[in-house]
């Protein structure tokens, strides 16, 4: 592989229970392959433990990077700005949550001699029905809206090559950011390869973007996430439409 350095990035709201696993796993893996490698954690608005851990790993170890925002400004406001400080020539991000095995990156690499973007898709995701199905809906939304052929357009487990920023201007703060870049990336001209990897159930914390308890089969999405990201469509639509 010609690239020689990644910055690798996690977008965090109150993962106390799965942060320190999240970055070490991370940071055992990268260590293992890459000379000149960080590891950024975006966090916006923690109440919880999530800070203090992180900067205790960030003292023994200057390559675990730690950015907080007061307020929680949303997860696609988290990518952004895990984009924006990521400073290697290769970026790639996951969840605080460990719902990926990190191991599985090494699917992705080859990738790279074809493709400037290598998205992950989940072979069987593990999460209650209700949240599949929704995702499904939205794919499809994604798809007749803006044309993007993508199997699993919010798994978080994606690799970029930097220069995909480069002329990137992005302009959503919700779920659609992960389709937005991948949206404009085509747009550009870049090419986008896929590949399946695991997931596992999210086992410690819980989602800031359900309501109440879930099972296997049930759970209640906020409104208001939907609202938002219907509402952030429509803005995204009209500026493509430009
Ligand atoms: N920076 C930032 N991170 C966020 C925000 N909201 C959620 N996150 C993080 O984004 C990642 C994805 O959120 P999850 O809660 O796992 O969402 P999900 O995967 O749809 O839900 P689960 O299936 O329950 O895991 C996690 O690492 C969260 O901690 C936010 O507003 N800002
Ligand atoms: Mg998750």
């Amino acid at each position: 592989m010609n690239y020689k350095s990644i910055s690798v990035f996690l977008p965090v709201f109150n993962e106390g229970e799965n942060i320190g696993k999240a970055v070490l796993s991370i940071k055992k893996y990268l260590a293992k392959r890459f000379k000149d490698f960080e590891i950024l954690v975006i966090s916006d608005g923690s109440t919880d433990n999530t800070n203090e851990i992180v900067q205790k790993l960030e003292k023994k170890d200057r390559r675990i990077k730690l950015f907080t925002r007061n307020k929680r400004l949303g997860y696609g406001a988290g990518l952004r700005a895990g984009f924006e400080k990521s400073t290697k020539d290769l970026i790639f991000y996951t969840d605080a949550d460990n719902q990926f095995d990190i191991n599985d990156m090494d699917k992705l690499f080859p990738l790279l001699g074809k493709y400037d973007i290598v998205s992950a898709y989940r072979i069987k995701r593990k999460d209650p029905l209700m949240r599949i199905f929704i995702a499904n809906v939205y794919n499809l939304l994604v798809r007749l809206f803006f044309g993007l052929k993508i199997k699993d357009v919010d798994a978080s487990f994606k690799l970029y090559k930097k220069e995909t920023f480069d002329e990137m201007k992005l302009i959503t703060n919700t779920g659609l950011t992960d389709a937005e870049v991948l949206i404009k990336a085509q747009k550009q001209g870049f090419k986008i390869g896929q590949i399946g990897v695991r997931h596992y159930p999210r086992l410690h914390g819980q989602t800031p973007f359900e309501i109440g308890s879930r099972n296997i089969f049930f759970a209640l999405v906020k409104p208001k996430v939907i609202v938002d990201i219907l509402h952030e469509m429509k803005i995204l639509w009209k500026d493509l439409k430009k």
